[in-house]
């Protein structure tokens, strides 16, 4: 197998509620480090990485919450990560929660060359949970609350000699968004997530979070002949529980490495392109099998409905 690329995640662990970010981001450079030493180009760290999963918690008034946000990038507390990236000549994805000057707030994700350059950025499409808490409930997902719908589409970026697309965890369940990387011809897709051992539904059984996850990335890649990587905030926040499970996942849909803690660690693997054009070529060549014209529903329902008429006088 030839190498293009050596791909690093970064997982990082839990991050207490008033641990400050110059503490989260000595653990990130020191992530970033190691990844370096692995022989790394570009290190994938989660979503929302600078803080806890603040969307956890309820307050009445929503600018209560700015202060887990960053109103430029880098921030001050953030210079030091972009520094040490530029130092080691290493590229890096960061998760994190953006105030725009116009007081618009997303969960955002920025792709930054071994420069430093900020050269590609995303803002969360598909926001889980509730605008309003849950009432009774013990655990409560209040991204709706706290974020709006990201406004930049689903982007794809040529960087690291690669064609690059970034979306943020519940993305990651959805279907469309890893067809609207392909269509645009993304190679890789770096995904961040914070995925809760609990959640508003009682019901879910435990055994499939993890599942899911992973079923969900691993279609996503082989279905859309990409190389995918997914980097977790993991283990535990202020008795919460977040799932690890961070991966680099193959085209074939195949595993290629997986973190085996909740905890801040790296994991690395080396990026053959050519190896997503094997599957981009044959059964999954789009120019030759799709079909977008027998997809319109796709663009006009949005929820589960009735079936469509199946024209019986053709039967
Ligand atoms: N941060 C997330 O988007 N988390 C969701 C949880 C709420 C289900 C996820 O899809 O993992």
């Amino acid at each position: 197998m030839s190498k293009d690329l050596t791909l690093a995640v970064a997982q990082v662990g839990g991050i207490s509620i008033d641990e400050d970010r110059t503490s989260v981001v000595t653990r990130l450079v020191a992530l970033l480090r190691e990844a370096k030493m692995l022989g790394a180009d570009l290190v994938v760290f989660p979503e929302l990485t600078l803080t806890a999963f603040f969307p956890r918690y309820h307050r009445d008034d929503v600018s209560d919450m700015d202060g887990y946000f960053e109103r430029s990038m880098p921030s001050p507390p953030v210079q030091p990560l972009f520094d040490a990236a530029k130092e080691l000549g290493i590229g890096f994805h960061l998760g994190y929660a953006e105030l725009t000057p116009e007081g618009r707030h997303f969960n955002t994700a920025i792709l930054v060359n071994a420069n430093g350059e900020i050269v590609g950025k995303y803002r969360k499409i598909h926001l889980p949970g509730h605008a309003e808490p849950v009432p009774n409930s013990q655990f409560q997902h209040l991204e709706k609350r706290y974020f709006e719908v990201g406004d930049l589409g689903f982007g794809v970026f040529d960087a690291f000699g690669a064609r690059i697309g970034m979306a943020i965890c519940n993305d990651r369940r959805w279907p469309e968004t890893y067809r609207m990387l392909s269509l645009q011809g993304a190679e890789l897709g770096l995904f961040g997530y914070n995925t809760p051992t609990m959640n508003w539904n009682p019901d879910e059984e435990s055994h499939l979070i993890m599942f899911n996850h992973l079923l969900a990335l691993q279609a996503g890649a082989y279905q859309n002949a990409m190389w995918i990587a997914a980097a977790a905030k993991a283990g535990r926040e202020d008795g919460h529980r977040l799932i690890g499970g961070s991966v680099i996942i193959a085209p074939s849909g195949e595993i290629v490495a997986k973190a085996h803690t909740e905890a801040d660690e790296v994991i690395a693997a080396p990026i053959d392109l050519e190896f997503g054009r094997h599957f981009r070529d044959f059964m999954l060549n789009f120019a030759a099998h799709r079909r977008p014209e027998q997809y319109g529903l796709l663009l006009e329902r949005t929820g589960y409905g009735d079936p469509l008429p199946v024209p019986r006088d053709r039967w």
